[in-house]
């Protein structure tokens, strides 16, 4: 039987996102990133290591519907602490091992930005090889990073609805900057008829 790989798995979200994100989809997109199984060879050409920040690879663009698409991170590198504009994020480990910080959405009524309000952080995560997670606002901010020392990781992200930029939190007094997502390589005019999610 053939793998199902990642073209597959791009048609199948594509297929059954078609009309947008539903009540159903959080368990539906859980199920199809899960029988994913990671293989390198699905992601070759696709690379961007960067010595100076993880990077973003685009895959698909879902009809408008969602952002599929792939990170690269090298040996330590990690996000500031972000929103996902009440977007769902689901993110699942490629290669290597993630960790994801949870914090506390400070409270900007009650938080006097004079004197600035730390980040209080309220989970550690560790994701291996195939792990499937979702984040979204209601649950909190995020930071996520390579855990390796040595090694890269990479990652892939589902987006629904698609977002092109988030706020960013500084650790120290909780102030956010608004900041556009960058997205590095664009691969989603590439697909072939079989996988093909355009805008
Ligand atoms: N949201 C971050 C980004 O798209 C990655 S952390 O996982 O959601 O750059
Ligand atoms: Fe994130």
């Amino acid at each position: 039987m053939a793998r199902y790989d990642l073209k597959a798995l791009r048609s199948d979200l594509c297929k059954e996102l078609a009309n947008g994100f539903q009540k159903e989809s959080v368990e539906m997109v859980n199920q199809l990133l899960s029988k994913y199984k990671s293989h390198p060879e699905d992601w070759e050409g696709m690379e961007i290591w960067s010595k100076d920040k993880y990077t973003r690879t685009l895959l698909d663009k879902g009809n408008g519907h969602y952002n599929l698409m792939i990170l690269f991170w090298n040996a330590t590198q990690k996000s500031p602490i972000h929103n996902h504009l009440n977007s769902h994020c689901f993110m699942k480990t490629l290669k290597g091992e993630v960790f994801e910080e949870l914090y506390k959405n400070p409270d900007m009524t009650s938080c006097e930005r004079s004197c600035g309000c730390k980040m209080e952080k309220i989970k550690d995560s560790i994701y291996s090889l195939n792990d499937v997670a979702l984040i979204t606002d209601a649950e909190g901010l995020h930071r996520v990073g390579n855990k390796s020392q040595t090694e890269g990781a990479v990652t892939l992200h589902l987006y629904s609805p698609p977002f092109a930029s988030c706020r960013t939190y500084d650790d120290d007094t909780g102030k956010s900057t608004e900041v556009k997502m960058e997205i590095d390589k664009d691969f989603s005019q590439q697909c072939c008829a079989s996988s093909c999610c355009g805008e």
